[in-house]
């Protein structure tokens, strides 16, 4: 029987996830796998979040990179705790890098664990990390045409968040378009319109986010 190096190296992330959603369901910590184009606002969005959510909850975040702990560093700027992974080339986080970095992050003392996955909308959506939701964002200067493009990444969200949205007035994006989209390969997934600089529609994130949080 041949099995591809793409199943082996599937198959071992699959145990290793298994471990971290083990070690989440442990510690009560609720873990998030942010995953969306470079540039769309992961570290923003996620840096806003811990200034309005920090006083409620604790939050610890993993970053990943190709390269640079940037991001890491304007998470703790925010008044967070990050750990940088910096992947050397690779396009995606994997579940051992993660495991390694929540137990460098004292993950068990966490309400919430956010990872910032690296920026594709490719890779990272075939690398389960043992998150208990997956979060997809679309910025609107990408084009509304993403969510046909990359039909995989959005039917495996547990919600999109469509970023940015303080530029449509600017950008040609025709939002009707894309949340029907989305409804095709995703009916159930919720979607939340929101502006991470300006703070718009944040509070309807903040909501899911400690609702889901709450039930685990
Ligand atoms: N106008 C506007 N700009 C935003 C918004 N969110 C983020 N930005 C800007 O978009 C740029 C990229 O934001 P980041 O948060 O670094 O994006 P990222 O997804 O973390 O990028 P990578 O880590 O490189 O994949 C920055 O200049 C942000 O200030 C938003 O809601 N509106
Ligand atoms: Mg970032």
């Amino acid at each position: 029987m041949k099995v591809s190096l793409n199943q082996k190296i599937l198959s071992r992330n699959e145990e290793c996830a298994k471990k971290n959603k083990a070690f989440f369901k442990e510690n009560n910590v609720f873990c998030l796998n942010v995953i969306s184009s470079p540039g769309s606002g992961k570290t923003t969005t996620i840096s806003r979040t811990i200034k309005d959510l920090g006083d409620q909850i604790r939050i610890g975040v993993v970053e990943g990179d190709i390269k640079t702990d940037t991001d890491a560093q304007k998470i703790r700027d925010a008044g967070g705790e990050a750990v940088q992974i910096e992947t050397h080339g690779a396009c995606h986080l994997s579940a051992e890098q993660v495991y390694n970095a929540i137990k460098a992050l004292n993950a068990e003392k966490m309400d919430v664990v956010i990872i910032e996955n690296v920026g594709n909308l490719v890779c990272p959506s075939a690398f389960d990390l043992g998150e208990a939701a997956r979060v997809i964002l679309l910025s609107v200067p990408e084009g509304d045409d993403k969510p046909i493009k990359y039909p995989g990444t959005f039917a495996e969200a547990d919600t999109v968040l469509i970023n940015k949205i303080d530029l449509m007035d600017y950008i040609d994006f025709n939002l009707e378009r894309v949340l029907a989209d989305i409804r095709v390969v995703n009916p159930d997934v919720d979607i939340f319109q929101v502006s991470a600089t300006t703070g718009e529609g944040m509070d309807t994130w903040y909501d899911w986010l400690m609702d889901k949080k709450n039930k685990g």
